[in-house]
């Protein structure tokens, strides 16, 4: 039933091709890829739930930075320049030595065909698969994509959205890469995994004031005075990427001031509230925002290359 669909939809996709990406573009040249990577996510997620929220904000982070071409995973470029994973939004990113993994065991079956932006790419909709413990399609990533050779640190804060960000802010940096409210909408629901540092919500928190649920302000007011200052994105089902997300939000029970955002006028709370409430509709849209996110920015063989290490880029 599953794989039907999901051929239904490669067939779909394959046929709209976009930003010269195509679904199965390495079937030829590196059969084995997708599966390599999968394996990868498979064999880290089992060992933690965390990681694979990892590699879906690493997804993120690497296509508003300079387009989907791996510049977040580079700290080696021969500038002398910061890259970006020195950037002050990259603190908390994890989930590189699946990349690394991934990267290795493709080499030893396909030297130089695989990019790391591919990788990224894929390991973010596997992840997306393992962690809706399959609920979700196994959705077709179209790819294609090359590899940057330029990352800089400067550049994070400017292209990504803060947690501080109010909805207009929101809009704007994600239209400012060709992606509609509608997709800021659907891709805040990744906030339903993983976790975040009290810094980052700190203004929502008491003494400070805010729309949050009091009750759920002072808990996490509680758990950010731990040695661990941090606290799980979706309190309710934390391991599990689904809508339970959207219900946080109306109920103001979310951390952020972009998550709260979403409820700040009538277009985008509608989403939220069907998002919410109608079973299976969040995990399409998720899927599809996500095959739309990836092809921000990419790059070709004119402007990018193959990196042999997903870390450094070929010629230093
Ligand atoms: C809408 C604007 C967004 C803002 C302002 C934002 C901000 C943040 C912040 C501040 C954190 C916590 C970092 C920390 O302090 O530890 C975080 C975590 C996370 N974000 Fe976002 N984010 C946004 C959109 C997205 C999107 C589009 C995705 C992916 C599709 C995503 C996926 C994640 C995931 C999975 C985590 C948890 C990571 C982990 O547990 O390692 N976010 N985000
Ligand atoms: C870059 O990252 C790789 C892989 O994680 C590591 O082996 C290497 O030492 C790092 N190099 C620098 C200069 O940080
Ligand atoms: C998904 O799987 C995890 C790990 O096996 C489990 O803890 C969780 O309860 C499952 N969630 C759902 C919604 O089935
Ligand atoms: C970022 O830093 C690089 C290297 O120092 C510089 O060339 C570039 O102009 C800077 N960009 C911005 C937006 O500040
Ligand atoms: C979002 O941005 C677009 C493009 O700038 C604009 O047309 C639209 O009105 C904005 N919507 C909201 C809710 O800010
Ligand atoms: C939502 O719609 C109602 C009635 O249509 C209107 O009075 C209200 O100002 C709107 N609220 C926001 C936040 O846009
Ligand atoms: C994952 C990673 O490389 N994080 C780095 C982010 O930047 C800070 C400095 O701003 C480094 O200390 C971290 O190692």
């Amino acid at each position: 039933m599953v794989k039907i669909a999901a051929l239904a939809l490669l067939a779909l996709l394959g046929s709209v091709a976009c930003q010269g990406l195509s679904v199965g573009h390495y079937s030829y040249s590196c059969p084995n890829a997708e599966a390599i990577v999968r394996e990868a996510v498979k064999n880290a997620r089992e060992k933690n739930r965390g990681t694979g929220a990892g590699l879906i904000r690493l997804f993120f982070h690497d296509c508003f930075v300079r387009g989907c071409d791996a510049s977040v995973l580079l700290n080696t470029t021969g500038s002398g320049e910061p890259t970006e994973l020195k950037g002050p939004p990259n603190k908390t990113l994890r989930g590189f030595e699946v990349i690394d993994a991934a990267k290795a065991a493709l080499e030893e079956a396909c030297p130089g065909v695989v990019s790391c932006a591919d990788v990224l790419a894929f390991a973010g909709r596997d992840a997306t698969f393992f962690l809706t413990n399959r609920t979700a399609a196994y959705f077709p990533m179209p790819a294609g994509r090359y590899d940057g050779r330029v990352s800089f640190a400067n550049e994070t804060t400017l292209n990504l959205p803060s947690p501080t960000s109010g909805l207009q802010q929101l809009n704007k940096s994600f239209h400012a890469k060709g992606l509609s409210l509608e997709d800021m909408v659907t891709l805040s629901g990744a906030h339903s995994v993983g976790r975040s540092s009290c810094s980052s919500f700190h203004d929502r928190i008491p003494p400070n004031p805010s729309d949050m649920d009091p009750e759920f302000a002072s808990s996490l007011r509680e758990q950010c005075s731990s040695s661990d200052p941090s606290a799980m994105q979706d309190f309710k089902t934390p391991d599990d990427l689904d809508r339970q997300y959207y219900q946080n939000a109306v109920d103001h029970k979310v951390l952020f001031t972009s998550d709260a955002a979403l409820m700040a006028s009538n277009e985008t709370a509608r989403m939220v509230l069907d998002n919410a409430h109608v079973s299976g509709l969040w995990e399409k849209k998720f899927a599809a925002a996500m095959v739309k996110m990836g092809g921000v920015g990419v790059k070709t063989s004119a402007n990018g290359e193959i990196r042999k290490k997903c870390w450094i880029v070929n010629k230093v």
